[in-house]
């Protein structure tokens, strides 16, 4: 394809143009967005022959010796083999589990953000071919907001979605005096959406909010948070009190007369019960936990109080130990305001978190792949997937029920790199040398390629045809190949269906259609649905897929959060037990788990600064998202590496905390806890609060002999611990650590490269 023009393509970040030369993938920018992500620099990295997987293969013991437990996987060297021996070898293995331990046996849930592509979307294709076979244990939540997705059913009722059917932007711009945003509004996080992105919105949301003056108090323990904006104040806080802050505002809300009564009697359920709580919090109380002094902390209340405000908590906030109480705690702090349901003002969640969040789409369902149906009951919350596969057969609570690990033989991934996103990284290593056969479908030697026994070498999307589209994004995006397929890499659907013939179930799962006929198949339904419902015309499948990105009109702005149950709570309640908002809840209260109350409650955390453990591990670690990539994708790309500090992640350290452990900007530092250790590279800047250092998630796992990662992976600090016995969401935010100057020459970093091959 080398010559050809620039056409475009999608990814999480972005619609761009692209096009194929002799030195390479060449990317642009789509004149549709006005706010280009810098991410769109890693697009041609995706070439990288270095880290691509160009043939199938299979761990040499598991060719050997079979499936079964081992603990060789990641240490042992893999075996090429042909793709007919590759099919022939994994329809044997998926039969005979299946046969032997039925659909129970297999993990599916297989989590990862993968292609923004809908039908090369790995997690339906997987899932879709699972279902054929039989089904599958999958995994429900997300890392994202798990813990939020749990709680807010019952708080605001199941049909009140945590992400969606927040307040506009635009509406923002217009009402609020004043945003107290949790979490601050991280603008590096706002150019990833899931599905893709074709506007960049948010920038222009900001400069916006500039212009119209409004007030942003941005509550982080890094500078970052805060938005580039006059209005713009940074309010530095100790990482994992911010529940105890919004008590204390409650507690002067209530003591000095300006709760809104009217509202608490009228919107919610036990108001009482929460004022008797916060009677209890006031501001000296809180002060020494958040370290935010109780004057100021009472200025804040009275100011909140006084003006239009939106009180808003970042995602992340939730990703931490008893995560369910920040937003219960955010949202209770908005009703006691009595602002809920008016344009402008009462509570978001995930501002700064995703570009999408108070965006509309067109108001259209996307195509997507149908998955079919998994008869098999048993899950995990996705975060437990460690916790499954090393106690089987054992109970955990989750939701208000007491569940059982299941016993599984065989994980099946495809679309996610779980060293990346899962939380204490030597532990999973172990969980996973317990199953029989992991099996990864990747287009790169990931860390989770490498843990794999049976490696199938997969596609990009630059090498694909595919629809790009997100209901959050207005446009849809023909997603023309750019390159020809590296290597022996064949797409996720191919393989399935390739072993869907094998196993018999061809019919099931292709329907009778090619990759090229299933989007054409998707597109046209989705044209025609469109066409009716919008009243617009839409080209046919041929030239959508010839042409250029569609725009659609948009949804007006307009829409602000619970307006609808604000006018009329009577004729339109909520879905929650007592139709109203749940200050007090007694479901939760009945289901009898002490990490996590009837009402929102500051429960310490283990770890964190005022916790013991801080005297010997006394930095708290955030481990926060990548500003030069999407999670661990194409962490080895040119944007990516601008953000390296000593050719690894770089971790941020105050002044002080550095001095006085003796490390220089730019030195190698490894940092450890009692769970792990990694090297990173020193920054230092007083943009991070004293006690706090910052590591990025995404950078490749890469251990040495002893299970250090080299390359600055901080999960393997983080702890694999559920954010309580509701929410069982992933913790991976916060650790306790200690960072020290590395002695002597630091050994590199050898994330990046193939595994070792023998021959049989
Ligand atoms: N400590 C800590 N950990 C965290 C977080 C945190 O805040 N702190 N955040 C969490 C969050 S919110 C998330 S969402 C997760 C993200 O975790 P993941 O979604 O697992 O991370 P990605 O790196 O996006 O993984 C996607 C993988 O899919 C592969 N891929 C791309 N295209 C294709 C394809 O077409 N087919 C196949 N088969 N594979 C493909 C990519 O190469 C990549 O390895 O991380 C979580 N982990
Ligand atoms: N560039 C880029 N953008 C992304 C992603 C990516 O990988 N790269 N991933 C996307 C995904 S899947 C998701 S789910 C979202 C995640 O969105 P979030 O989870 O909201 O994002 P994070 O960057 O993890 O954290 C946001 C900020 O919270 C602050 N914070 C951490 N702990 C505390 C605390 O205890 N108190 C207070 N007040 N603040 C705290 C941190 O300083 C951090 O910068 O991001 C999305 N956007
Ligand atoms: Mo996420």
């Amino acid at each position: 394809m080398t010559g050809a023009a620039f056409v475009p393509s999608s990814t999480h970040w972005g619609t761009f143009l692209a096009r194929d030369t002799e030195s390479g993938v060449q990317v642009r920018p789509h004149p549709a967005d006005p706010a280009p992500s810098p991410l769109l620099h890693n697009i041609p990295a995706m070439r990288d022959p270095a880290v691509r997987i160009a043939r199938p293969a299979v761990r040499a013991g598991w060719l050997r010796n079979g499936p079964g437990p081992s603990d060789a996987r990641g240490r042992e060297p893999f075996v090429e083999v042909e793709w007919p021996e590759l099919i022939e070898l994994l329809a044997g293995e998926l039969r005979r589990v299946y046969a032997e331990r039925g659909p129970q046996g297999v993990f599916g849930g297989s989590y990862g953000w993968a292609s923004a592509g809908r039908f090369h979307h790995a997690q339906s294709q997987v899932h879709r071919f699972l279902n054929c076979l039989g089904g599958f244990v999958r995994s429900v939540h997300n890392y994202s907001f798990g813990a939020s997705a749990v709680i807010m059913p019952h708080v605001v009722g199941p049909d009140v979605p945590v992400t969606a059917g927040l307040t506009d932007w635009p509406v923002i711009v217009e009402h609020t005096e004043l945003i107290v945003a949790f979490g601050g509004i991280p603008r590096k996080n706002t150019f990833v959406a899931s599905g893709g992105i074709t506007e960049h919105a948010v920038p222009g949301h900001l400069r916006a909010l500039d212009a119209a003056g409004v007030e942003v108090i941005a509550i982080s323990p890094l500078h970052e948070d805060t938005p580039d904006i006059r209005g713009a104040r940074w309010l530095p806080v100790r990482p994992a009190s911010d529940v105890a802050l919004m008590l204390a505002l409650m507690h002067v809300l209530f003591a000095e007369g300006l709760a809104d009564r009217g509202f608490l009697q009228r919107y919610c359920t036990g108001a009482d019960v929460l004022e008797a709580y916060v009677a209890t919090t006031p501001p000296e109380w809180a002060e020494p936990l958040c370290e935010v002094a109780a004057d100021e902390i009472r200025a804040l209340a009275r100011r909140m109080a006084a003006r239009r405000t939106l009180v808003t908590v970042t995602w992340s906030l939730q990703r931490t130990e008893h995560g369910e109480q920040v937003p219960w705690a955010g949202l209770a702090l908005a009703a006691v305001l009595g602002r809920i349901g008016l344009p402008g003002q009462g509570f978001g969640h995930g501002y700064g978190s995703m570009g999408d969040v108070g965006i509309r789409g067109a108001g259209t369902r996307m195509p997507r792949v149908p998955q079919g149906q998994n008869p098999v009951a048993e899950c995990i919350p996705v975060a437990r997937v460690a916790d499954m596969l090393l106690h089987p057969g054992e109970p955990f609570r989750f939701d208000g029920r007491t569940l059982t690990y299941p016993d599984i033989a065989l994980v099946y991934w495809a679309g996610g790199n779980p060293f990346h996103h899962h939380q204490d990284l030597n532990r999973l290593r172990r969980a996973l040398g317990r199953a029989e056969t992991v099996v990864v479908h990747e287009p790169f030697w990931t860390p989770m390629a490498k843990h794999a026994d049976i490696v199938v070498p997969v596609t990009t999307p630059l090498e694909r045809t595919d629809i790009g589209a997100a209901s959050t994004d207005r446009h849809i995006v023909p997603m023309h190949p750019i390159t020809a397929p590296y290597g022996e890499a064949r797409d996720d659907f191919e393989v399935f269906a390739d072993l869907a013939r094998v196993l018999g179930v061809e019919e099931e799962f292709t329907e009778g259609r090619t990759a090229r006929e299933w989007l054409v198949h998707l597109y046209t339904g989705w044209a025609d649905t469109t066409r009716r419902k919008l009243g617009i015309d839409l080209p046919d499948a041929e030239e959508f897929f010839a042409g250029d990105v569609i725009a659609l009109p948009a949804q007006p702005a307009d829409r602000a959060f619970l307006v609808a149950f604000r006018a009329d709570p009577d004729g339109r309640p909520l879905r929650t037990p007592s139709g109203r908002i749940e200050l007090y809840s007694e479901r939760i209260a009945g289901f009898g788990d002490a990490d996590c109350p009837g009402h929102p409650t500051w429960i310490e955390p283990e770890e964190w600064l005022g916790s013991p453990l801080a005297q010997r591990y006394p930095l708290h670690l955030i481990a926060h998202q990548p500003r030069g990539q999407l999670h661990s994708q194409l962490d080895f790309g040119p944007q990516s590496a601008r953000t390296k500090v000593a050719g690894r992640a770089a971790i941020t350290l105050h002044p002080q905390d550095a001095a006085v452990r003796g490390i220089s900007d730019g030195d190698v530092v490894r940092v450890f806890n009692d769970r792990g250790a990694c090297l990173a590279g020193a920054r230092i800047s007083d943009g991070v609060r004293r006690g706090v250092v910052v590591l990025p998630t995404g950078a490749w796992y890469d251990p040495l002999p002893d299970g250090t990662c080299a390359n600055g992976n901080p999960n393997v600090l983080t702890r694999d611990r559920g954010t309580s016995s509701l929410g069982q969401g992933c913790t991976g935010q916060h650790a306790l650590v200690e960072v020290e100057r590395y002695p002597g020459t630091p050994p590199p970093v050898r994330a990046y490269g193939p595994p070792e091959f023998t021959s049989r």
